[in-house]
């Protein structure tokens, strides 16, 4: 009798997949460029509306430097409502089939199933600034493709979070509540190794929370995980430099943020905070 192959069992082959750790795949100090596929971000709303101007954009970013593109079609600015499913898709994944996962995404969403879709078209990531407290078949997702996940804190949601935000230690309360959706997404079945933690600057934070969550990184980093930070264009910058302008700002708190130990710096001007990032890292 010919002998018949070995029946192929599909979760051992998931548990057999190679685990780069997010911190090989995105060493310190890598830049992460914004793409918000959408009329009202705070920054660069309606910028990218059509798939086609953003897809060029993303091509850019990546030559500019930057390790992963952050396609975005949901304004989390402060007071904004969300949008639905369908229109979230219709936005971003026009983007992500131009792109062909020739450049490497990341997916800013809450939502599994634009997650789903766009890990089917070659995403990498999933940055989910709800932490997994906002649709519950996203750590499933996340799993099942094996796929980096970034978990950020909010205080409250992006319509309420900027309304008198207070903390008896901000650091440390971050910190505990990072290390509990961190334990939450490894017994969802996340690899460890495959997630970052972000602070949320300016998601429910006064300046003085922002300035404090960069200046006490440290207290993240004891967390054992990457750390990502995203300072650019935010309002903060604006009110302390009272600048329109925040281009200098920006790479500032990038240069500020990587000093303190942050890995991933989610940034909208990709070459001068590459390139500002290069010298840090020299003299550093
Ligand atoms: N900030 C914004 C959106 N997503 N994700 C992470 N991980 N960290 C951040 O700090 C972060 C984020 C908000 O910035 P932006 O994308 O420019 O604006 P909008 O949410 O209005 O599209």
């Amino acid at each position: 009798m010919p002998r018949r192959p070995a029946p192929v069992c599909l979760s051992a082959l998931r548990n057999l997949r190679v685990v780069i750790a997010i911190e090989e795949r995105f060493p310190r100090a890598s830049v992460m460029g914004v793409l918000n596929v959408t009329p009202d971000s705070f920054s660069d709303g309606g910028v990218h509306l059509d798939p086609d101007i953003a897809a060029a954009a993303a091509r850019r970013m990546v030559e500019d430097g930057a390790a992963v593109v952050d396609v975005g079609g949901e304004s989390t600015r402060p007071g904004s409502g969300g949008v639905s499913v369908e229109e979230e898709l219709a936005r971003v994944v026009p983007v992500l089939e131009r792109l062909g996962g020739e450049v490497p995404v990341s997916i800013d969403t809450a939502k599994a199933a634009v997650a789903r879709a766009a890990l089917e078209r070659g995403a990498i990531l999933v940055n989910d600034v709800t932490a997994l407290r906002g649709d519950p078949e996203l750590a499933g997702v996340v799993a099942d493709a094996g796929a980096y996940l970034c978990l950020m804190h909010m205080l409250g949601t992006p319509r309420t979070m900027q309304r008198e935000p207070r903390y008896d230690d901000v650091a440390s309360e971050v910190a505990v509540f990072l290390e509990e959706r961190l334990a939450f997404a490894v017994a969802a079945g996340i690899a460890e190794e495959r997630i970052c933690l972000d602070p949320g600057i300016g998601f429910g934070k006064t300046v003085e929370h922002n300035l404090e969550l960069v200046r006490r990184l440290d207290v993240l980093l004891a967390l054992g995980r990457p750390v990502l930070v995203g300072f650019s264009r935010k309002s903060s910058l604006k009110t302390l430099t009272g600048s329109d302008d925040l281009l200098g700002a920006s790479v500032a708190a990038a240069v500020a943020a990587f000093e303190h130990g942050a890995s991933i710096l989610r940034v909208h001007d990709v070459k001068p905070t590459v390139d500002a990032l290069t010298v840090a890292a020299a003299i550093a």
